[in-house]
């Protein structure tokens, strides 16, 4: 029987969990900015896997890393040293500028394990009374699906069914200054966790000033900034963090999705010796964390940012797109503004949450060659790899205009 997209997404239909409801589209080939459908179709890919193929898919450096030590040693588990780990540890701590790393798997075990470190730090060294400890999250946030990552969420279709919910977690309104203020005046508060631009809220970009001074309302009261850079970071939004826009080091640094360029499940939390070292041997951990094929692979992924420049061409492409739809919105009935830093952008479509408007600008797009999916509402995030050339952004700007002329009222 030969395999085509339909049959295919009838054995998903048929024998996966129905946890997801994806885009028509089985793609089977990736390169570049590029990737291939099974029928050969070819799409720009303005999603990149939600910002883990920064680097462009299956770049030929990750990949060798991952060969290269795939026939050698995988896994270890922490139970031994292995011979790559702590080069690693010394690789990424000094390429971000922290005293220590802790080597993780997923973006959300990342978030989980940067507040136990918060409460953790929070018993230990700001003497927080035992099971008191506070960590302040922002409305809109979005860290994973864990029980601990929903427990901090505003949005009902993480949270309904799953309760009940995580104690010492408070939620304030993004870019809200004086509500983080009051917030932090309550001295059992050991963290504030904080996405420095809301991903699937919609690409929320926060006032200028917004970051920085939370950085310095946490300093002064003693309570640790915790920047959840997941899909911010590693060169996404046009520098290295998004943090490097506002002239902060946060205390507590979350990266995981382009640390392995979209190639193996890597994450990490970086944190001074202070921080770090109040978690002791056996109190946490995973089999997979800091095994030395996702080491390599992570050095590598790393290593291609600085070394193609995809930091300053998500700063320069990301401004060629935001001026070329910002001109196309001026004359638009349908795209109402758009939003975002370096390749991290979003277009609000100009119709109500529940219509299906930007659902439909997508499908559309997918025809014409260009994969991309909305986040909340009517709202389209635009995230391609950070190697796009201009040419191929010109391109892919093309399609969009085009896709959204048809449904200009
Ligand atoms: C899905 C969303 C994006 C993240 C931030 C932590 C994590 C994520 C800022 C957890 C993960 C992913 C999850 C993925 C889709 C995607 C997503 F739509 F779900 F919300 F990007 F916006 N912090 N985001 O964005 O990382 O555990 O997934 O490795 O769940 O379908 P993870």
């Amino acid at each position: 029987m030969t395999t085509t997209s339909e049959s295919i997404m009838q054995l998903e239909e048929r024998y996966g969990a129905h946890n997801y409801h994806p885009l028509p589209v089985v793609l089977e080939r990736g390169e570049g900015v590029y990737l291939w459908d099974v029928e050969g179709k070819r799409y720009y890919d303005f999603l990149s896997a939600y910002s883990a193929v920064n680097q462009g898919h299956c770049h030929p450096k990750i990949i060798k890393a991952l060969i290269d030590q795939s026939t050698k040693l995988t896994l270890t588990s922490r139970a031994f040293h292995n011979d790559v780990l702590g080069e690693y540890e010394k690789f990424i701590t000094s390429f971000f500028g922290y005293d220590k790393v802790l080597p993780m798997n997923t973006g959300v075990e990342g978030g989980e394990t940067a507040v136990k470190l918060a409460r953790k730090w929070g018993y230990e060294v700001k003497k927080i009374p035992s099971n008191c400890a506070k960590i302040i999250f922002v409305e809109g946030n979005f860290w994973g699906r864990t029980l601990g990552a929903i427990s901090s969420s505003t949005d009902p279709s993480s949270t309904n069914g799953f309760g009940p919910f995580m104690p010492g977690f408070e939620l304030i309104p993004y870019n809200d200054i004086n509500a983080l203020k009051i917030a932090l005046s309550d001295p059992n508060v050991a963290g504030f966790m904080v996405e420095p631009i809301q991903g699937e809220a919609g690409v929320v970009v926060p006032d200028d000033d917004y970051l920085l001074t939370a950085f310095n309302l946490c300093k002064e009261n003693n309570v640790l900034f915790i920047a959840d850079e997941v899909q911010t970071g590693i060169g996404r939004t046009g520098k290295m963090l998004c943090c490097d826009h506002h002239g902060f080091k946060p205390d507590v640094l979350i990266l995981g999705k382009a640390l392995s360029g979209g190639v193996f499940p890597v994450s990490a939390v970086l944190a001074s010796n202070e921080v770090m070292l109040t978690i002791k041997p056996g109190e946490h951990g995973s089999t997979f964390g800091g095994n030395p094929l996702g080491c390599k692979v992570a050095i590598a992924a790393l290593e291609v940012v600085k070394a193609e420049g995809l930091v300053e061409n998500a700063e320069l492409l990301g401004e060629m797109f935001r001026n070329e739809i910002n001109e196309y919105a001026k004359t638009s009935s349908i795209a109402k503004l758009v939003r975002g830093k370096g390749l991290l952008n979003a277009i609000v479509i100009n119709d109500s949450e529940e219509s299906e408007t930007a659902l439909n600008i997508c499908k559309l797009m997918a025809s014409k060659g260009l994969l991309a999916k909305p986040t909340h509402g009517n709202i389209i995030r635009f995230a391609p790899p950070l190697i796009i050339t201009s040419d191929q952004l010109m391109a892919a700007l093309s399609i969009i205009k085009d896709a959204l002329r048809e449904f200009e009222k």
